[in-house]
């Protein structure tokens, strides 16, 4: 029987932070996984290095689910994103490493293609309406079949989603101490239909468009904007509200057809079960790397797939292409896909994470490789050191902190 030789944490930051668990066997396999936990990655890297790479050396890393168990009930403390995301790296770690062993890509370990390929979404901006339709426009012509739509409110400092002009992709953990932004819902309640009517009247129907409000209406003007939005077919509106407010859906959902996505901060089953079981969403943003792991979410999923809840996997730039090579295995075997978020990594990002996926006509493909076919270069990831970050803080116009 082969052991866990050693386990070690690698905190580097090839454009942005990023935290690697790398598992090795005396069978001279590699396996790793994604930890970062944008804004607290320190956290999570102790939470290993501290807690448990020192209980997984010498266990078979065969057992991937007995390692879940043991990690997580071994814990008492439940839930919370820093101890799901930390179980989630040793978890996608031992997925790796089984591919390996069996010689097989992590989605035929999981049943095999269950679709052809997985449909992405990807983020056009703008600090204006003009910009935002250029914008989208260059996703249509890379073949992109869903792009999420955010725009700067006309009042307002800064707006959540939209990037800086000078090419970079939007980053919000970008300062030393939080950045903040300013918000006023009425404005943003007032302005958002038209830029969905914009893009419609450009582009027509034949494309999805979806829109994150980042957790910050109430539930009843979560309700006006999803009846705002209805003549415009949205995908879905994401995060209307506070997504630790389960109860908060059941206003929304009495009011509006427009389709509903939560759940990028949640950690677990038991976060989203009243969501699910109340039909109260239809899609679950819920994570591979922060939802401990393609053990944790599979069941997740299952449990959706009962009540006609699709996937919808948040899939931003801060999750590791280690995460988003294990979101397409997973996406591409359950039965009920409904997209995957695609921001992509821009370089040296590449020169640490040497990816094997594919993208084509607007889907994409998890490598036909064995295990999750994501390479980590250790030597490369040390010529980026951690850089302190810090996600921003909201503040309405009175100078009360709001959701960000
Ligand atoms: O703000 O991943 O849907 N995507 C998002 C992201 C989140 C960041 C936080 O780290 O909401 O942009
Ligand atoms: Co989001």
């Amino acid at each position: 029987m082969a052991r866990i030789t050693d386990a070690r944490v690698v905190v580097s930051s090839p454009g942005r932070n990023y935290v690697t668990l790398v598992v090795e066997t005396s069978d001279g396999l590699v396996g790793v996984g994604d930890a970062t936990l944008n804004g607290r990655e320190l956290a999570v890297a102790s939470y290993l290095r501290d807690h448990l790479c020192p209980l997984l050396t010498g266990r078979d890393p065969a057992r991937i689910e007995d390692t879940w168990q043991y990690l997580y009930k071994g814990a008492y403390w439940r839930r919370g994103p820093v101890t799901m995301t930390a179980i989630a790296a040793v978890d996608v770690a031992l997925w790796d490493i089984k591919g390996k062993v069996a010689g097989l890509p992590v989605y035929q370990l999981l049943g095999g293609a269950a679709r052809d390929g997985v449909m992405v979404y990807g983020h056009a901006d703008g600090r204006d309406v003009p910009e935002l339709l250029d914008r989208f426009a260059e996703y249509l012509d890379q073949g992109y079949k869903a792009v999420r739509i955010q725009a700067a409110v006309p009042g307002l400092a800064k707006t959540y989603g939209v990037a800086p002009r000078d090419g970079l992709m939007y980053e919000p953990a970008n300062s030393n101490l939080p950045d903040e932004g300013s918000w006023e819902s009425s404005a943003y309640l007032d302005f958002a239909p038209s830029v969905f009517e914009a893009v419609r009247d450009r582009f027509g129907f034949g494309v999805h468009l979806l829109h994150d409000v980042h957790h910050r209406l109430t539930p009843i003007e979560a309700a006006r904007l999803g009846k705002d939005l209805e003549p415009f077919r949205p995908f879905w509106i994401e995060d209307a509200t506070p997504a630790e407010d389960q109860s908060a859906f059941r206003t929304i959902r009495a009011h509006t057809t427009t389709p509903l996505a939560v759940g990028e901060v949640l950690n677990s089953i038991w976060d989203v079960q009243t969501l699910i079981t109340e039909r109260l969403i239809d899609y679950v943003r819920t994570s591979v790397s922060h939802t401990g792991g393609i053990s944790h979410l599979r069941k997740l999923y299952s449990l959706a797939e009962l009540y006609g809840v699709r996937s919808g996997a948040h899939g931003a730039g801060d999750l590791s292409p280690i995460a988003h090579a294990a979101a397409l295995h997973l996406d591409l075997a359950i039965p009920n896909f409904g997209i995957q978020e695609y921001m992509g990594h821009r370089d040296p990002a590449g020169e640490v994470f040497r990816t094997s996926y594919t993208f084509d006509d607007g889907h994409m493909h998890p490598a036909d490789l064995p295990g999750i076919g994501v390479e980590f270069d250790e030597a490369a990831a040390g010529r980026f050191p951690y850089e302190p970050r810090y996600l921003p803080v909201n503040r309405r116009l009175d100078g009360t902190v709001h959701d960000w």
